[in-house]
């Protein structure tokens, strides 16, 4: 199969997406998210002027000789915006060869270690009490895991706050917001959450926590440690996730279960961490990392180590990576847990999915490929507009991490 065309689609159904659809010849088509959260134009650009020319005409089943051709080729490395044109270069690729052969992806890649894929949900308030009326309902819904992310008293703005308790979506159109930041208002809270929480829901449901890269190495401990009473399924980047010795000072003061790498682009930037064993789970994504090729090579590595795959599944993943990610999830021995952020009704008319959500798991439907489409016509009427995620700065005015 060779092919043809690929159209890069951006479209704002609610917010912004860029997908990739590779056309070939025997009128197979695959789809890819290119999706790069406030920068998305870039993407964009990228595909279209240096990656669709080196694509046409070529055979569609060269897997890994493409993804090596488009990275190697680049000569730059590893960036998130090269790799996210990759990732769905590699995603369309996946899903034409699924549907070639006539079989879901995860068959490609070994077949299913499990029937399902645990996921967790995205509780949200302005208080505590807010947050923890939105995880019973995510509990009545069936989740059996929940992070929450409560509003801090004293501080307007908190990360994973806003848009209704079941949902959160950051990116603004317009300027970026900005939003004043206070570790020691933050980290005064943050355990009060939690003992309020195991009160009110007990102890049967797993609980998770977002730091979003804010703190220290000396915080994020201090935090981890006042969390271990509240037995956490997992505390999320609590430090900047690109500083990896500062995970071996973490580890030395605290129990609680660390995530890291929603933000990662490769292997380089996760090896010390998993060899070293400095984290429980990794939040890498398909799309972030450069596609499913080099997230099961990164899932391999991780496996003997105990290291397990807890994706990153904002809203920002279009339903295109959701759709990727349960077929690895599906596949690799050591998956953990799926983020699960639901996605607007204005997205699922333009993203069709295949995977459908009971009682706290997620299970990937039985077509072919990835599982998941575009319609174009519907995207077409969800014209791009310029957005950005929020920046943070420090009470006296100095920016901060987000
Ligand atoms: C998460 C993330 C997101 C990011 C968003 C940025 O854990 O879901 O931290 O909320 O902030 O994906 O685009
Ligand atoms: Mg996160």
């Amino acid at each position: 199969m060779r092919i043809t065309e690929a159209r890069v689609i951006v479209c704002s159904p609610g917010r912004n997406f860029v997908t990739l659809k590779i056309v070939t010849d025997e009128g197979l088509y695959g789809v890819g998210d290119a999706t790069l959260n406030g920068r998305e134009m870039a993407v964009a650009a990228y595909l279209q002027e240096h990656v669709v020319p080196l694509l046409i005409g070529r055979g569609s089943d060269r897997i890994e000789h493409t993804w090596q051709y488009l990275f190697k080729g680049s000569y730059w490395g590893a960036g998130p915006v090269t790799m996210s044109a990759i990732a769905a270069v590699d995603m369309a690729l996946w899903d034409l060869k699924g549907k070639r052969l006539g079989v879901p992806v995860h068959q490609l890649l070994g077949g299913r270690s499990r029937d399902k894929v645990l996921v967790y949900g995205h509780a949200n308030g302005r208080d505590n009490a807010e947050t923890i009326a939105a995880a019973e309902r995510y509990r009545d819904l069936g989740y059996r895991a929940i992070r929450l992310q409560a509003g801090v008293p004293g501080l307007e703005h908190a990360y994973g706050v806003g848009r209704g308790d079941l949902f959160y979506e950051p990116a603004e159109t317009g300027s970026p917001p900005e939003h004043v930041w206070s570790t020691e208002t933050y980290l005064d809270h943050v355990p009060r959450l939690f003992a309020e929480a195991r009160e009110a829901l007990g102890w049967d449901v797993h609980l998770l926590h977002d730091a979003h890269h804010r703190l220290t190495p000396t915080e994020a401990g201090w935090l981890g440690h006042r969390l271990e009473d509240y037995r956490l399924f997992w505390l999320e980047d609590p430090v900047n996730d690109l500083l990896q010795d500062g995970f071996r000072h973490l580890r030395r003061h605290t129990r609680t279960p660390i995530a890291v790498g929603e933000v990662f682009n490769s292997v380089f930037q996760l090896h010390q961490l998993v060899t070293e064993q400095l984290v429980d789970y990794l939040r890498t994504t398909v799309l972030r990392t450069g596609g499913i090729t080099p997230l099961m090579k990164i899932a391999h590595l991780a496996e003997p180590y105990q290291v397990r795959l807890g994706s990153h599944g904002a809203t920002d993943l279009s339903p295109i990576t959701m759709a990727a990610a349960l077929q690895v999830d599906l596949a690799v021995h050591n998956f953990g847990i799926q983020e699960y952020m639901r996605h607007s009704d204005a997205t699922a008319e333009v993203f069709s999915s295949s995977y459908a959500f009971d009682d706290g798991y997620l299970v990937p439907g039985a077509e072919p490929g990835l599982g998941a489409d575009i319609d174009e016509a519907a995207a077409a009427r969800f014209p791009y507009e310029r957005a950005y995620l929020p920046v943070a700065r420090s009470v006296d005015g100095t920016v901060t991490s987000w």
